[in-house]
């Protein structure tokens, strides 16, 4: 692994010259726009209309939403954010058994994003699992911390759960039937990204991870509750989310958006890195399974709205997905109609 060593396994007085982004593509931290903000939802709200008509304005005009009293324990949220900072302060030795660079592994530590490919280099470290089922995957999760498997497991469930009441609402708010989703995405894959983003030296010159979409359906995102990092871009400006106390981020990735036909957005996001603090953000990704053909809903299309996108595999999205970088032009770009 050589010149792709995990960055949190060193201390780093300055930058890497392959993380130093080019003068045109650094993050201009300073025309970022501190307080605008994403929608918030309030999931314990008894009026189920008023839900669904602000999930579905969020997934018009931002992409993005946090929510708020959705469900997921607040104790097991911290546990989870708890238990991956242990993780990544395990030793050298300790982590360096789990590195692949192979986007194929199903479960690996890995940094950056995709250190075959790339040219320059993310200030990130991840552990990547396969989460969905558990009993499959669990037994070849990280052993260290002790208490990881038990935390992990119990906190997917939770996210699991979570995510398919969003595809109620979701479907809801297109005019779909509740269940449109979770039915025609099938029985679904769940992965995890557990993401670290070590104090850096020089934030302005790279990323923790450069601009992109998710190729998945739906994403949701827990996120440090001390430190910002994620930024949305709406109406060509770079939006900081800043954490609310216990909400989760949540984000419709392409595949929702195709299946809206377009109506809802899969929108560019960023992680930015900063010289005081780490940041841990762990990322739980909803997919379809390989087989599963997509498209926009049939109930969308109409002769004055014709199908954007035409049909296609999961498993084809997902090989062309890693098949670029990161940030070039929006993967569903290349299954227009
Ligand atoms: O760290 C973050 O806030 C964003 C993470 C992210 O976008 C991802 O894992 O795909």
């Amino acid at each position: 692994m050589a010149d792709h060593q995990l960055i949190s396994t060193a201390v780093h007085d300055r930058l890497p010259e392959n993380y130093v982004r080019p003068e045109t593509q650094r993050p201009r931290l300073d025309e970022v726009v501190p307080d605008a903000d994403i929608p918030v939802v309030d999931l314990a709200n008894s009026d189920r209309a008023a839900v669904v008509a602000q999930i579905g304005q969020a997934c018009r005009t931002h992409g993005f939403f946090q929510v708020l009293n959705h469900g997921v324990p607040v104790e097991l949220m911290l546990a989870m954010l708890g238990v991956a900072y242990e993780f990544f302060q395990l030793p050298a030795e300790e982590k360096a058994k789990l590195y692949s660079d192979d986007p194929a592994k199903k479960i690996r530590l890995s940094t950056s994003f995709n250190v075959r490919k790339e040219t320059v280099h993310n200030w990130r470290d991840y552990l990547r699992l396969h989460c969905h089922p558990l009993h499959k995957y669990v037994p070849e999760w990280p052993a260290n911390p002790p208490s990881f498997r038990e935390i992990v497991s119990r906190y997917c469930k939770e996210v699991r759960e979570l995510g398919f009441r969003l595809y109620g609402a979701i479907s809801e708010s297109l005019g779909l039937e509740q269940e449109y989703m979770k039915k025609v995405l099938g029985e679904q894959e769940q992965h995890m990204a557990v993401n670290f983003y070590p104090k850096c030296p020089s934030p302005e010159l790279t990323y923790g991870l450069p601009a992109h979409t998710d190729p998945n359906a739906l994403t949701i995102l827990l996120m440090d509750q001390q430190v910002a990092g994620l930024q949305v871009l709406k109406e060509g400006r770079w939006i900081a989310v800043n954490p609310r106390p216990n909400a989760l981020v949540i984000n419709i990735g392409d595949q929702l958006q195709a299946l809206s036909n377009g109506r809802y957005k899969s929108v560019w996001h960023r992680a930015v890195v900063n010289s005081d603090r780490p940041r841990m953000s762990v990322a739980s990704f909803l997919c379809p399974c390989n087989d599963v053909v997509l498209g926009p809903a049939a109930k969308l299309i109409s002769e004055e709205s014709p199908a954007v996108y035409r049909d296609y595999t999961y498993a084809e999205y997902y090989s062309k997905f890693w098949s670029r970088n990161l940030d070039q032009e929006h993967c569903l770009e290349l299954f227009r109609t």
